[in-house]
């Protein structure tokens, strides 16, 4: 469980890293898992967006008790799995991930994510750890994004530079099996990796069952934003019920 001032600091600085790490046989199961993913699919060498739908097996680090009583801390008890990615970074030319708020990409209303950000490596400057702004999800909204059209990228929507001071960005050191917590409207992003050791992050995305996944939104994002067409994506329902009735689930 997160403490209560570890709670209080993620309402605080849009982010908290907790105590908990993840075993190591696990995070050797997800390394494994993750290889033979590669094998099938080597165009998810950077970056996976939608890792349920190329192997379901994932879906069990996200149904951690000791995970999901943290989220439940800070988004309350009604929680559904919306989303798991990958960002493997591979040493030598891994990509960056451009600067941007989660929730740019994300057909959720009322948009609402916490995002647990597991390292799989251990995650430094040197190869790309993510950066935060801390705080800068206070205001609870979206800031302008604009297409990238750069090939060197894991996403292509990018947060107008003017919008932040990237000298204010905190490193997210971790070790790998430790994780962070992040909330929707956080500004972050991560360099590319030229070291000689890979950064491999795996992400998994809970929304309160408070919010609708709204497929049509999906469909209009794709198609406006030219993003990944989300309207059929699996969503499951991990504790409690939905509140808002309309919520379509895979394990309902
Ligand atoms: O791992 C990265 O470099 C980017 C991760 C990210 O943008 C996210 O988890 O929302």
């Amino acid at each position: 469980m997160l403490s209560s001032d570890q709670a209080a600091r993620y309402q605080e600085d849009g982010y908290v890293i907790p105590d908990f790490r993840l075993d190591t046989d696990a995070l050797e199961e997800i390394k494994a898992l993750h290889a033979a993913l590669l094998e099938r699919h080597p165009e998810f060498r950077d970056y996976c967006s939608a890792l349920l739908d190329y192997e379901p097996a994932f879906r069990k680090f996200a149904e951690s008790p000791e995970i999901l009583d943290m989220v439940g801390q800070l988004i309350g008890p009604d929680i559904a799995l919306w989303n798991m990615s990958f960002f493997a970074k591979p040493a030598h030319g891994g990509k960056r991930t451009p600067w941007h708020q989660d929730g740019e990409y994300w057909p959720i209303r009322p948009l609402a994510t916490c995002t647990v950000w597991l390292a799989v490596d251990d995650a430094t400057p040197e190869n790309g750890c993510l950066k935060f702004i801390r705080g800068s999800h206070k205001d609870q909204r979206l800031k302008a994004h604009s297409r990238t059209e750069a090939t060197d990228v894991t996403l292509n929507q990018e947060l107008d530079p003017t919008a932040f001071d990237e000298s204010e960005a905190v490193d997210l050191v971790l070790k790998a099996g430790q994780l962070s917590l992040h909330d929707v409207y956080l500004l972050h992003g991560s360099e590319a990796n030229h070291s000689d050791k890979p950064r491999r992050g795996m992400t998994m995305r809970f929304m309160p069952t408070t919010s609708l996944f709204d497929r049509e939104l999906a469909k209009r994002k794709s198609e406006t934003q030219k993003i990944r067409d989300q309207s059929r994506q699996k969503v499951f329902l991990m504790r409690g019920e939905d509140r808002t009735g309309r919520n379509l689930f895979e394990n309902a």
